[in-house]
């Protein structure tokens, strides 16, 4: 008994998080011959579409595009909905998955990691949960999602509300029920975008505190037509080779020209042809629309008649307008009915842009010093993005240093993907990587996937370790902001550049380089025999 306990608490790999990312690399890991560990916080699988339940949650990508590829079986049997797939769905897929797949037995739920520590000695990593137990792996994974350390203000008073307050990232699993109630949403986010139009249609008074008005568009979601969506893209396996050498990780054609070279006539059709496609595909519109003040500008002029033709009292429309910061720098947000709500009577808006919530009262909110009298909050007000889940847990690399620290100024990687003094330690979908600009899935199996090759590479080639080396990270790292920089994003207090987070560095955090370019550049790491890595020899130790 003792015995077969101690080898179950020594295993090759140890993933934290069985979202998307999680368990496709057990899947991959285990496909190696290698023993692994999942660590999952919640009671169950799924990540970010375990957690976040909230009214309205669905995904901005489409069904056909939001799926694992690696499987042609599996993308033949599983069946789509709708177009814009909701979190209950997802959630069934990816459990779905998890039983296909029998991934089940390596995952243990409700336990969340604590810290992590390399052992310069044996070269494993020790890793330590929560609730006291302990493992020690060669290889540590960390599948944390990028959008999973939800963020509550800091308002004072928050204690003495009497009502139930929420935030949509970590929504209660029974059935919340706003019926005959008056109720804040604080946010205006997608999570915000998403929930607002049905808690409107189900609470008898919505209240919406804004501070930054989205670039919302419509979703354009219906039952999804599999013919249909086949004559216009493809089967889903050619869909996704045209989204894997993309640059958003979509299969929609792209960059079609400078909006400055069409006349306004031309421009605006051109942008009423994206707005009927419905969702992201806005982003690919034009080539210079990230780049080009001016040609951000008059994508900003068409949402901003958009908006204007949606909302019925032209001083909540004025309200609604996005005009401090370029259009695509912050999220664009995919909506149904959402400025449309605002023609509702029980529907009204409040600005905390100029005067902030200055607190909660057992009764409410109060903002320049009128207290809005509430039955519940919804906070959907975002997340330590990108950083907030890997630095949770307490990673110490070489010599006991720890990954928070490193990343005081702004998170360092190399490809987003590993560390330069954290051997063996893998990122999948880090900061310095495409990630949240991109279709998570597509960015997921393509790190996975490679993270599975690198492995094997080490493990074939005798060596103890793979870690990056400096002046890989500090090449990459430079190269991130290089092209961040050639862009309009710094523009923007985007929680892409940690602006939401009171005290974070102001680094833009992903890549913008693009999916598919970026993808060829780890192919060529790999290919190119790691050169941007050191590997330690076994007898080095
Ligand atoms: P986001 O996109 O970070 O949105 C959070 C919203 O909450 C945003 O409008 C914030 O305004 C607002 N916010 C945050 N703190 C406050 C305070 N203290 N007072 C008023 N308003 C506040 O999070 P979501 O969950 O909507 O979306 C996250 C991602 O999930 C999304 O991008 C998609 O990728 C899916 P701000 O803009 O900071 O002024």
């Amino acid at each position: 008994m003792i015995m077969e306990r101690d080898m179950r608490d020594t295993v090759d790999a140890v993933v934290v998080g069985a979202g998307f990312a999680g368990l496709y690399a057990l899947h991959r890991l285990r496909g190696l011959g290698l023993s692994t560990r999942v660590f999952e916080a919640g009671s169950g699988v799924g990540g970010t579409w375990f957690w976040n339940r909230y009214p309205g949650a669905r995904c901005d990508v489409e069904s056909l595009d939001y799926q694992y590829a690696f499987s042609p079986e599996l993308l033949d049997e599983w069946r789509w909905s709708e177009r814009y797939p909701r979190q209950g769905e997802i959630l069934a897929y990816l459990e779905h998955v998890a039983d296909r797949f029998a991934l089940r037995p390596d995952i243990e739920l409700n336990t969340r990691v604590s810290g992590a520590a390399f052992d310069e000695e044996t070269s494993r990593w020790e890793v330590e949960t929560e609730a006291g137990g302990h493992v020690s792996a060669r290889f540590l994974i960390m599948a944390t999602g990028c959008l999973s350390a939800a963020r509550v203000p800091d308002l004072p008073g928050l204690d003495s509300f009497a009502g139930r307050w929420f935030h949509t990232g970590s929504w209660p699993h029974e059935e919340v029920d706003f019926t005959g109630q008056r109720v804040a949403v604080v946010g205006t986010g997608s999570s915000g975008v998403q929930s607002i139009p049905v808690i409107a249609q189900q609470a008898d008074q919505l209240v919406v505190f804004q501070r930054t008005p989205s670039f919302s568009v419509p979703a354009v979601n219906e039952p999804l037509d599999v013919e249909a969506a086949r004559r216009q893209h493809g089967t889903p396996m050619q869909r996704r080779a045209r989204a894997r050498v993309s640059i958003g990780g979509l299969p929609y054609p792209e960059h079609e020209g400078s909006a400055l070279e069409m006349s306004d006539e031309e421009r605006t059709r051109h942008l009423e042809e994206r707005s009927r496609m419905g969702g992201l595909a806005m982003y690919g519109a034009f080539s210079d629309v990230m780049v080009d003040q001016d040609a951000n500008a008059a994508v900003v002029a068409f949402f901003h008649d958009k908006i204007r033709e949606r909302v019925d009292d032209p001083a909540v429309a004025e309200r609604l307008l996005p005009r401090d910061y370029p259009f695509g720098t912050k999220r664009v947000c995919v909506d149904t009915g959402y400025y449309e709500t605002f023609n509702r009577d029980n529907v009204t808006i409040v600005d905390v842009r100029e005067s902030p919530i200055e607190e909660i009262t057992p009764r409410g909110l109060r903002v320049g010093g009128v207290e809005h009298e509430v039955d519940a909050i919804v906070f959907a007000t975002g997340f330590d993005a990108m950083t907030g889940a890997v630095t949770a847990v307490d990673l110490r690399g070489r010599a006991g240093a720890s990954l928070a620290q490193k990343w005081s100024a702004g998170p360092r990687t190399y490809l987003g993907l590993a560390v330069a003094g954290f051997p063996n330690l893998f990122l999948v979908t880090g900061p310095g990587s495409p990630s949240v600009l991109s279709n998570m899935v597509v960015s997921i199996e393509q790190h996975v996937d490679w993270i599975a090759d690198a492995i094997a590479h080490v493990r074939d080639s005798g060596a103890a370790c793979i870690e990056a080396t400096v002046a890989g990270e500090d090449a990459w790292v430079d190269h991130v902001d290089e092209v961040a920089s050639s862009t309009l994003v710094h523009r923007a207090n985007s929680w892409y550049l940690g602006a939401n987070v009171p005290g974070k560095p102001r680094v833009f955090m992903p890549y913008m380089g693009g999916v598919g370019p970026y993808a060829q550049r780890c192919d060529e790491e790999a290919r190119g025999g790691y050169a941007g890595f050191a590997l330690t020899p076994t007898d080095r130790r």
